[in-house]
């Protein structure tokens, strides 16, 4: 597929997807354009889903929970089910990765080399997981055994966002239903497309109807809806950080377990002794993949003052040089944003950046003039003397760097935890003490050492402050989506007392 013929194989209409099937397209509901972010163009019209078709979607999902099709079947039969979703992603991937790139703008390599594969991977890793893991037993007292059962919690609403539309969504799919839950899935309004063919593949794979179930529309319509339903009894959210407040107060008050993934504004700290080159395409790597729309962003490069200066002229050097252009030439490093909010949004902060005292734009801070039509913007490095600037505080969500220099373990330490955010870290360093320190000290879910985005599925993922609450990966997405009984049976007839006996 091109630019040009994504018309074509688009499909004309999203719908939801509920009890195996597609709703039919119904004119009284209200139409939302899908965009080609790279020219602008409407390729499909999304009809949106609303309370009533929200309600619907969570009680066939209730109704095949409590049926035991799926949340009884053996783990053994799970797992094959799982792996061959697996295995019909990868089968599918040029028309999944074709959707993805046409609804999201992601260079098409980064759609092959890492979105799709992580869409995969996170049905195998499931499988394999639940396949391992056991529970406790506690036999300390000998005339009783107590052990602890999983149980799946019912039916989970996912809602997810729309930079990384299939990896995201597929690794909260693949969690809920591992564990025996049914699910809502409701995709960015903005990103349906990929869901199409993945929806249309998992009968195939042995998968009963009414397991996965899936609504589109807007957050505050469809969404909103999920949040007061009912019949759902766990959210797993990735967004940004104001729809994860809303989400967190309205799943409250039907008492849902949440999950909020949110926003970022990860420091990237590179100190002198850090292998230079490595620690450069790292960064680049960082805040570059996926067109800088990513939550775990290394959006604060913080550069020991002694090798700044070098830094900065290679790193703009590299800026200048990435190849901003058509997301489906596999050439392309950068594609367009999202939208025309996010491309405004960015554009909000360079103006900010413009007018600040404290900022210096080193390179790009404009819309990429050349191309005409499609929300490109210049990938962008801004130097920034005080981290209490907006454009080191907010999360920017776009190609855009911003640089601060630091004297000493003190000070880099003290810029990285100045921000209302804690998703992930960086530390680039030889000094095994200063990484140590540093990996202690720094308030953040994640810290990678002399690595860019090491993803372990087996470790948790998650934030601090306000990058969410909750963690998913291995264990931790068993415990979000699982209920944990606790079984006590005696051993002996041990004499229970008698109340209301009347013993004369
Ligand atoms: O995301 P939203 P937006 C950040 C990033 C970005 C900003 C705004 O900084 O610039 O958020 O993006 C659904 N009830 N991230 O506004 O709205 C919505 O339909 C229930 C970080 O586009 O948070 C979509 O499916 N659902 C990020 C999903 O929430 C609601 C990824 C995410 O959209 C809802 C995306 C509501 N009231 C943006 N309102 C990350 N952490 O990776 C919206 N939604």
């Amino acid at each position: 597929m091109n630019r040009h013929n994504i018309n074509e194989k688009a499909p004309k209409k999203v719908t939801s997807f509920i009890n195996g099937n597609w709703v039919e397209p119904n004119e009284s509901k209200q139409k939302i354009p899908v965009k080609h972010p790279a020219d602008e163009r409407t390729i499909s019209v999304l009809y949106e889903a609303d309370a009533n078709e929200v309600k619907e979607a969570a009680e066939t999902a209730k109704k095949t929970f409590e049926s035991g099709i799926w949340s009884k079947a053996s783990v053994d039969d799970r797992k094959t089910v799982l792996l061959s979703i697996k295995e019909l992603i990868l089968e599918n991937k040029e028309e999944i990765a074709e959707m993805e790139v046409a609804n999201t703008g992601a260079p098409i390599a980064q759609a092959y080399g890492r979105q799709i594969p992580r869409s995969a991977m996170n049905f195998e890793f499931f499988a394999e997981f639940i396949s391992q893991v056991s529970s406790p037993v506690f036999d300390q007292n000998p005339d009783y055994i107590t052990y602890v059962r999983r149980e799946p919690v019912g039916v989970a609403g996912l809602i997810a966002p729309w930079n990384a539309p299939m990896a995201l969504a597929t690794m909260k799919v693949a969690g809920a239903i591992a564990f025996g839950n049914s699910c809502v899935l409701k995709p960015s309004e903005l990103t349906p497309l990929g869901f199409v063919p993945f929806m249309n593949l998992l009968r195939k794979a042995g998968l009963p109807d009414g397991v996965v179930n899936m609504v589109n529309g807007r957050g505050n319509i469809t969404g909103a809806a999920m949040t007061q339903e009912d019949n759902i009894d766990v959210i797993a959210f990735t967004g940004g950080t104001e729809t994860g407040r809303q989400i967190g107060s309205e799943s409250g008050k039907t008492l849902k377990k949440i999950l909020t993934e949110l926003g970022g504004k990860s420091a990237n700290i590179i100190f002198s002794d850090a292998d230079f080159e490595r620690a450069l395409d790292a960064a680049m790597l960082a805040i570059f993949s996926n067109n800088g729309q990513q939550c775990l962003a290394g959006s604060r490069i913080l550069v020991e003052r002694p090798i700044a200066k070098e830094f900065k002229k290679r790193f703009v050097e590299r800026v200048q040089s990435l190849r901003v252009g058509d997301p489906f030439d596999p050439k392309t490093e950068i594609g367009p944003l999202i939208s025309k909010d996010q491309i405004e949004k960015v554009m909000s902060f360079s103006e900010k950046a413009e007018q600040s005292k404290d900022t210096k734009i080193l390179c790009g801070g404009k819309r990429v003039e050349s191309l005409k039509r499609g929300y490109y913007f210049e990938p962008t490095v801004v130097e920034a003397s005080d981290n209490q600037n907006i454009i080191c505080q907010e999360e920017i969500f776009g190609p855009f760097a911003t640089i601060l220099e630091f004297d000493g373990i003190d000070e880099a330490l003290e810029i990285a935890n100045d921000s209302e955010f804690g998703l992930v870290s960086y530390v680039w360093s030889t000094d095994i003490r200063k990484i140590m320190r540093a990996q202690a000290d720094i308030r953040a879910g994640v810290v990678w050492v002399n690595t860019p985005l090491m993803r372990e599925l087996r470790a948790p993922f998650g934030g601090y402050k306000n990058s969410g609450i909750g963690r998913d990966g291995g264990e931790w997405s068993r415990n979000l989506f699982t209920e944990e009984k606790t079984v006590s049976i005696p051993l002996v007839d041990f004499p229970i007392a008698k109340l209301g006996e009347i013993n004369e």
